[in-house]
């Protein structure tokens, strides 16, 4: 029996149904044919404990077959997290919608999870060492007060994206976490700038790349795989925004989100960005870790029909995540008796700022320009709001589109791409007047 690579909730239904030996396995970590005595200190329990908020103290207990009762009534908590939508509990992915992404700064309940292996067992921040090496003057490994003390620690509100946030609107489908809009987030990050450790290190002429380890685990349980390896470029890298954080909105950072130590590289797809940060590897090649490779975090060098088979030589590393927006005030769906509304929400744009923001209630006939405010730093979100008036009674969306300093603006629809990926066209939600 073979461990599935990952699970999404609504398949452990299926499992259940037909095969509830290989369910129990892969939920309880309990070895098939109702073996009672042997059990796995399963990687499936240790998730199952976190998609539940807590250990399960009597999982040898639990009949053959059962579905945890919170998974099977839908009430699937997180510990720390608040009104996440899990899309994956193998390993934990989870999103935010829309209108619980409002505040500012998002809160740490609020920030999405985007997991691609095993989480670690051990996060503690006093023991944790970062090594910093390969083509550097001085090989480095310092502990998260050696970087307190030596290093300027900032505070910066910072952008996380991932790559296939939006992919659950590709048609045809692409394969992965059917993130919605909800794979992002902008809190307020504490750390040391990367580049003034780089350059402490001694970035030697020949760098091109670094190259990022955390101390997650591979999904197969393989010791040494890992289960992504990526990096920049070294110029991007020298960015000064970018952080590596032990702070997560004035607190710690929360166990899903990398604690005690991550990389924050804004801008760019949120993978850049390594939890759990044990290791960066300074290379005079463009790194070939896990996820760097193959098709990952990759799309087409030319626009493709939807569909297309697009050969791997065709495909480039993406670079700056595209122009985008939210409303996330109000909730979709909302339904009021008032012709006026105030609109809100956030809008970002990669390396670059947003320079307008629009909105339409008339399905984009015509537009009406959103009030826009400027990031409090670069790289966080902007805020924009708008006042709208509906002119009679029925149904409406609200639509809003984002236009970036190189006047580069939001698309209707998706621009098609095998993997998912960066999928910015507008977000519209429904309004209904009576
Ligand atoms: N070590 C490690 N770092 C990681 C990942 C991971 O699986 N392992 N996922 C990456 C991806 S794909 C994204 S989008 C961001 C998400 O950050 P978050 O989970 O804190 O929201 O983390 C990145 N860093
Ligand atoms: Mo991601």
């Amino acid at each position: 029996m073979r461990l599935p690579k990952s699970k999404k909730l609504a398949d452990i239904f299926e499992l259940y149904a037909d095969d509830p030996d290989r369910a129990d396995w892969l939920v309880f970590g309990r070895k098939p044919h109702n073996d009672r005595r042997g059990f796995l200190k399963g990687v499936g329990l240790a998730t199952m404990g976190a998609v539940l908020g807590a250990v399960i103290p009597f999982h040898r207990n639990m009949p053959s077959g059962f579905i945890p009762e919170a998974i099977a009534a839908n009430r699937v908590q997180i510990a720390g997290k608040d009104g996440l939508t899990v899309l994956n509990d193998r390993p934990v992915n989870a999103e935010t919608p829309a209108h619980l992404l409002n505040d500012e700064v998002t809160p740490t309940a609020r920030h999405f999870i985007r997991n691609n292996g095993v989480v670690p067992d051990e996060m503690d921040a006093a023991s944790w060492r970062l090594r910093i090496d390969g083509l550097v003057n001085n090989p480095l490994t310092f502990s998260i007060e050696d970087l307190r003390k030596k290093f300027d620690v900032v505070t910066q509100r910072l952008t996380i994206e991932c790559g296939g946030n939006g992919r659950a609107f590709f048609d045809p489908p692409a394969r992965g976490n059917q993130w919605t809009l909800g794979a992002v987030a902008c809190s307020e990050w504490t750390g040391v700038r990367l580049a003034d450790v780089l350059k402490a290190a001694g970035v030697k002429e020949n760098v091109v790349y670094t190259a990022h380890v955390g101390a997650d685990t591979h999904l197969s349980g393989k010791e040494g795989k890992l289960p992504l390896s990526r990096g920049v470029p070294i110029q991007k890298a020298m960015n000064p925004s970018n952080l590596i954080a032990f702070g997560m909105n004035g607190g710690p950072l929360h166990p899903m989100n990398g604690a005690p130590l991550r990389l924050v590289i804004p801008g760019w797809p949120g993978s850049c960005s390594h939890k759990w940060l044990k290791r960066i590897w300074l290379r005079n090649v463009v790194h070939d870790g896990p996820k760097m490779t193959g098709s990952a975090y990759r799309v087409p060098y030319y626009p493709v029909f939807p569909g297309e088979k697009v050969p791997e030589s065709a495909m480039k590393i993406i670079h700056a995540m595209p122009v985008k927006s939210l409303i996330t005030s109000p909730q979709t769906g909302l339904s009021t008796v008032g012709r006026d509304l105030s609109v809100a929400g956030h809008t970002w744009a990669g390396d670059g700022v947003v320079e307008r923001v629009d909105v339409s209630i008339d399905f984009g006939a015509s537009w009406k320009r959103a009030r826009l405010a400027l990031p409090a730093n670069p790289y966080a979100w902007q805020r924009w709001t708008a006042e709208l008036r509906f002119p009679r009674k029925g149904y409406y969306e609200v639509w809003a589109r984002a236009t970036d300093d190189k006047g580069v603006s939001q698309p209707f629809a998706i621009a098609w791409n095998p993997k998912g990926y960066l999928n910015n066209s507008m977000h519209r939600i429904s309004v209904r007047v009576s």
